[in-house]
């Protein structure tokens, strides 16, 4: 099979907020398409994006799964990526490489947080976009609403394409205005052909196709004028404009049906191909410079069994198996065995694939999501896929001793599929913590661990790497001194401790050389500075690091026999330590900026709950019935956040995270923690 040419390629992310029907849709347009003989559904765990265990297991989308099928002789590419806020990195991803976006909404929820931010996604790459209003069929279900819900919030050049046939339980079918047709409620089957318009139907069906054409034309100057005229528009005609609108983003068709049914398919097919570009017309913004080969890696599935297997967006091509293909990041060499395409988890490898389309290859070594190959080394820069930021850390250790390396590997596979997970060896506390977008993430990933890598973990909440420094100046001397017997000891120093203002945020640390006359020699100085340094890793307080602190080494004495870097080094530290307790030392926090997103309903329990936690509210933002909140909270009341947040809001609610800066504790507080870390330190020394 030669490749498919770049026009008849569309590429689709189907993104959304958590529990659209997203899974559910892919299954089904890839059973109306005839690429699967029956409609697997999520509560059975027979999807064929799904395929995951562990997303079986919860019915949930964990990661992105790349699918294809064929429509009136069109390629279509489908990424269906989770909608959990844990696991938006397989989402920003697939959002690199497609053309076109099919947004899922729910016919009751309307537009939801996590569509919010995959809609302000595509804004920022200009991709093309459809709706999809799905499970009309519930309860409380109403298409109309929706539409006005996401005209209001999302954009207002969203406009209707098909239309539901009834509603909640007695929806029947749907009705696409483009082509002047219905389809009725295939209940599970295959829908049948285009049925013709209820006559009850007919002047809403009027009212909107008015709408649909009015927008239509209004991107298009030539239409426009044989509309005016009064003329009859051709449907092809209408698409064709259409589609312009839709790629330059001048227009977004909302469709509608019941995934889980398999009804809405046909129509929204029809649309895709008919109203989305393709790659040939919309194509990458991705650098591969003058290469005549290039793909691009956006997913990587780190499968024990099968090795890994790297997705990929052919850039310049086509690029057959036995292909070599070099990584201008690592300047490796990497071998292309097979091309293949997706199926969920099956793969079957094709001869060859085509500018713009969309594949995967087992077995590369060295190459990582985000990295291009190209056919001969070319300065490219590789595109930024801009992953959230880490919001949550635990501290990860294995259940059995001596499994360190084994959880340390797992990890590292694990970071290589999602690269917002993260292990770090956290210097101040010496743990090992696994950040992540949700608790959800983390242990998701523990569960992985346990069953792809077979090494069990706990988690713990990770401990707060506080920080000290100094108020005031002072100042201390210390002698350090052994002179009994064989050749002694002998260092003595002088040196004055000043607070130093952070730059920039950090607070850092500074050694001064204010020796004169040479009191000291040269080479005992940077001793000095040393065992300082040494004394600043474990502050008195709470033995946390020392920062924000200029040493102005000022005077001393040497012996001309006994003295040494090492005697230096101790009397250094020593003077520290006595200088430091009268310095007025305090204990310095993390201060988190926080934006948690709410129902408007569960505000005054959000700020309440926050305020009980030293948080300080510095905004409220509320749209189309959730209010966004940002404060800043010191870290260690917001360790185990994620688990309040879902029980205030019965899991509606939603929070990122990222550090601020460095906060003076307040004293009641410190002092709590002061005396903890003192109970730890004698228990540690019995
Ligand atoms: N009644 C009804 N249920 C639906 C419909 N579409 C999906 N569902 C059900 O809704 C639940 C969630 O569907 P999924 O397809 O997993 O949703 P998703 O958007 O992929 O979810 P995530 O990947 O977790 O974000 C499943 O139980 C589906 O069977 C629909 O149109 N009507
Ligand atoms: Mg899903």
């Amino acid at each position: 099979m030669p490749a498919t040419e770049p026009t008849k390629i569309r590429n689709i992310a189907v993104a959304g907020h958590r529990g659209v029907g997203k899974t559910s849709l892919v299954e089904a347009l890839l059973f109306e398409a005839g690429e699967t003989n029956r409609l697997g559904s999520v509560e059975q765990g027979t999807t064929v994006s799904d395929w995951d265990e562990h997303e079986q297991r919860r019915g949930m989308s964990l990661s992105g799964s790349l699918c294809h099928l064929e429509w009136k002789d069109r390629k279509i590419n489908l990424v269906d990526t989770p909608g959990d806020a844990g696991f938006q990195a397989d989402t920003y991803a697939a959002l690199r490489v497609v053309e076109g976006v099919v947004a899922v909404l729910s016919g009751v929820m309307g537009v939801e947080v996590n569509t919010s931010r995959v809609w302000k996604r595509a804004d920022e790459q200009e991709l093309s976009r459809v709706l999809f209003v799905n499970m009309l069929d519930r309860e409380r279900a109403d298409f109309f609403r929706v539409l006005e819900a996401a005209r209001q919030q999302l954009s207002d050049r969203c406009v209707a394409i098909q239309l539901p046939i009834g509603s909640e339980h007695e929806l029947t079918g749907i009705v696409d205005l483009l082509h002047m047709c219905a389809y009725t409620d295939p209940s599970g089957g295959r829908e049948g052909g285009p049925q013709p318009i209820p006559d009850s139907m007919a002047d809403l069906v009027q009212e909107h196709r008015e709408k649909l054409l009015d927008a239509v034309v209004e991107t298009d100057e030539e239409l426009m004028g044989r509309y005016l005229e009064g003329e009859e528009l051709e449907t092809e005609a209408v698409a064709d404009a259409l589609k312009q609108a839709v790629t330059r983003d001048e227009l977004y068709p909302v469709g509608c049906g019941v995934a889980s049914k398999n009804l809405g398919t046909t129509a929204l097919l029809d649309l895709l191909v008919e109203g989305v570009p393709s790659p040939a017309k919309k194509g990458t913004t991705i650098e591969f410079g003058d290469a005549k080969q290039a793909v691009f890696i956006f997913k990587t599935i780190a499968d024990p069994f099968t090795g890994r297997i790297s997705c990929f967006r052919v850039l310049a091509g086509p690029v057959s198996g036995d292909t070599t293909l070099v990584d201008p990041r690592t300047h490796a060499k990497e071998r292309l065995g097979q091309v293949l395409t997706m199926q969920g988890k099956d793969s079957e490898a094709v001869e060859a694939l085509g500018i713009g389309d969309l594949g995967a290859v087992a077995k590369l070594k060295d190459v990582v999501t985000g990295d291009v190959l190209v056919d001969h080394e070319v300065a490219v820069e590789p595109p930024h896929i801009d992953f959230p930021e880490p919001v949550m850390s635990f501290a990860v250790t294995p259940k059995a001793k001596g499994d360190e390396e084994k959880m340390a590997t797992g990890l590292r596979r694990l970071h290589e599929e999602d690269p917002t997970l993260l292990l770090r060896r956290d210097p101040q506390t010496g743990e090992q913590l696994l950040s992540g977008l949700s608790q959800m993430q983390v242990e998701v990933a523990v569960d992985r661990l346990s069953t792809r890598f077979h090494v069990e973990v706990e988690l713990h909440p990770p401990r707060v790497p506080y920080k000290e420094t100094i108020r005031k100046e002072a100042r201390a001397r210390h002698r350090y001194k052994k002179q009994t017997g064989g050749r002694g000891q002998f260092g003595d120093c002088a040196i004055v401790l000043e607070p130093l203002p952070a730059e920039d945020g950090e607070l850092g640390y500074e050694f001064v050389d204010k020796i004169v006359g040479g009191v000291i020699s040269q080479s005992y100085r940077p001793a000095v500075d040393k065992g300082i340094r040494e004394a600043m890793e474990h502050g008195e307080l709470a033995g946390a690091p020392v920062q924000g602190v200029r040493v102005l080494l000022v005077d001393g004495m040497e012996h001309n026999v006994d003295s040494s870097e090492m005697a230096f080094k101790i009397a250094g530290s020593m003077a520290f330590k006595e200088a430091y307790q009268q310095a007025d030392p305090v204990l310095l926090e993390p201060i988190m900026e926080l934006e948690v997103t709410v129902p408007d309903d569960n505000v005054g329990a959000v700020n309440g709950d926050l305020n009980s936690r030293r948080g300080r509210l510095q905004g409220m933002e509320p749209a189309g019935g959730m209010t966004t909140i940002k404060a800043e909270v010191p870290m260690a009341e917001i360790l185990t956040y994620s688990q309040a947040l879902t029980s205030m809001t019965g899991g509606r609610g939603d929070y990122s995270m990222h550090f601020l800066r460095y906060e003076e504790v307040p004293t009641h507080v410190a002092q709590k923690i002061i005396e903890q870390t003192k109970r730890e330190r004698e228990e540690a020394k019995v």
